[in-house]
């Protein structure tokens, strides 16, 4: 079955996402997001220039090969350019394998490990009382897990904090050049673990509770935040400090037993080796649109499931359902599957273009049988929605230094 066509679309239903379709000489087609918030057009560039002229007549069913093929045959490897474009010729790849066998995908990983998959929800308020009256709602929907963000009295915007915008889309979505957002480390902690200690307080001690620091302190600061929150048993705390510094956690892991997870800005499996070989996390987030598709992610949870490290999929708005799709058959498969981020099934406009049956129910989200990946992108309604271009923000401390957003 070879690779006749490699089409690369840009929608935008209230945010940016960039799908590649494969279409097959048999008539089989399959699809895979490519989505880099903030640097989708440098995705479709790569994609359309230096990965699509390559790939034309070569077998469809050789996923592997063609995965080391644009990893190792680029000599420029990594990056989240690159393997994003990776990762959506590779999860195309895997639907087109899945609908020829008639098989979904988690069928041909090893089938299933659980019934249905673990979600969290985001909880996030203008103050601690509105962030916790959100998270009770997201408990009485039967979320069994939930990531509490709340607004930093004294700072005008907080990551993750919708304000006065009605929806993840409205906030992402709208903005021609990067908007600078102001950090104060000092008023985050006047705040963050009064946030834990009233949560617990009011909803005791069986929903998980976790929280995003957004890499935005250094590792003691971080430690001493972990040890702070020690008494709330957080499912785990996410991003405690940067990414690129694996030596971070060493330093936070001397000093907190909070599980740590990181890996969402992780493109391949040597970002996190050190820090899954030498237990310095305790979930990883990486999602498959950034570290290279189901072919990576598969290779990053196996490795992980010997150190008992669980995988915990990153799933922000900025991922797209086709990515959502892709995960629900890494999850279900994973022996190591710890738990999946969820931000809802998306507007009403995203429903229409990508079409699947994934359910949520309880706080579980039940995995597509259909052959393949289980969705379909509408390339008419699609086309109804065309690409703005739109960043994330800057952040910068209160004396103007850049810093982590
Ligand atoms: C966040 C993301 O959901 C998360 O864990 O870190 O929302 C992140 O801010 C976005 O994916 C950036 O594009
Ligand atoms: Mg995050």
């Amino acid at each position: 079955m070879k690779i006749k066509e490699i089409k690369v679309f840009v929608c935008n239903p209230g945010r940016n996402f960039v799908t590649v379709k494969i279409i097959t000489d048999a008539g089989i087609h399959g699809i895979g997001d490519a989505t880099l918030n903030g640097r989708e057009m440098a995705v479709v560039s790569y994609l359309e220039e230096h990965v699509a002229p390559c790939l034309i007549g070569r077998n469809a069913h050789d996923i592997e090969d063609i995965w080391q093929y644009l990893y190792k045959g680029v000599y420029w490897r990594k990056g989240p350019v690159n393997m994003a474009a990776v990762a959506a010729i590779d999860m195309a790849l895997w639907d087109i394998k899945g609908k020829a066998a008639g098989l979904p995908v988690y069928q041909l990983l090893g089938g299933k490990s659980r019934q249905a998959v673990t979600l969290y929800a985001h909880a996030s308020g203008e103050d601690i009382k509105d962030t916790l009256d959100k998270t009770e709602e997201l408990i009485n929907q039967g979320f069994k897990a939930v990531r509490l963000q709340s607004a930093v009295p004294g700072l005008n915007v907080t990551y993750g904090v919708l304000g006065d915008k009605k929806d993840y889309y409205e906030l992402q979505g709208n903005r021609p050049l990067p908007p600078e957002e102001a950090w104060s480390t000092q008023k985050y902690f006047n705040m963050i673990v009064d946030l834990f200690a009233q949560a617990r307080e009011r909803f005791g001690n069986d929903v998980h509770l976790l929280h995003d620091v957004h890499s935005r302190l250094t590792p003691i600061e971080s430690a001493r935040l972990g040890k702070l929150l020690e008494p709330y048993n957080l499912m785990f705390l996410e991003d405690a400090s940067i990414a690129e510094n694996q030596d971070s956690y060493k330093v936070i892991r001397q000093h907190t037993t909070t599980p740590l997870a990181i890996g969402e800005t992780y493109n391949t499996i040597w970002d996190c080796k050190d820090l899954i070989q030498n237990q310095l996390i305790d979930y990883l987030r990486a999602a498959a649109t950034h570290a290279g598709g189901i072919t990576a992610l598969r290779r990053m949870a196996d490795f992980a499931s010997i150190y008992n490290v669980k995988t915990a999929p990153h799933g922000a708005p900025d991922l797209s359902p086709v990515c959502f799709a892709a995960h629900m058959h890494l999850n279900i498969w994973a022996p190591n599957f710890g738990i999946q981020e969820f931000v809802g099934l998306g507007n009403e406009q995203l429903k229409q273009i990508f079409k699947h049956q994934i359910k949520v129910e309880q706080g579980m989200a039940y995995v597509s049988d259909a052959p393949g990946l289980g969705i379909e992108f509408d390339e008419e309604e699609a086309s109804k929605y065309p690409y703005k271009r739109s960043y994330l923000p800057v952040s910068r401390l209160e004396d103007g230094t850049v810093w982590n957003w």
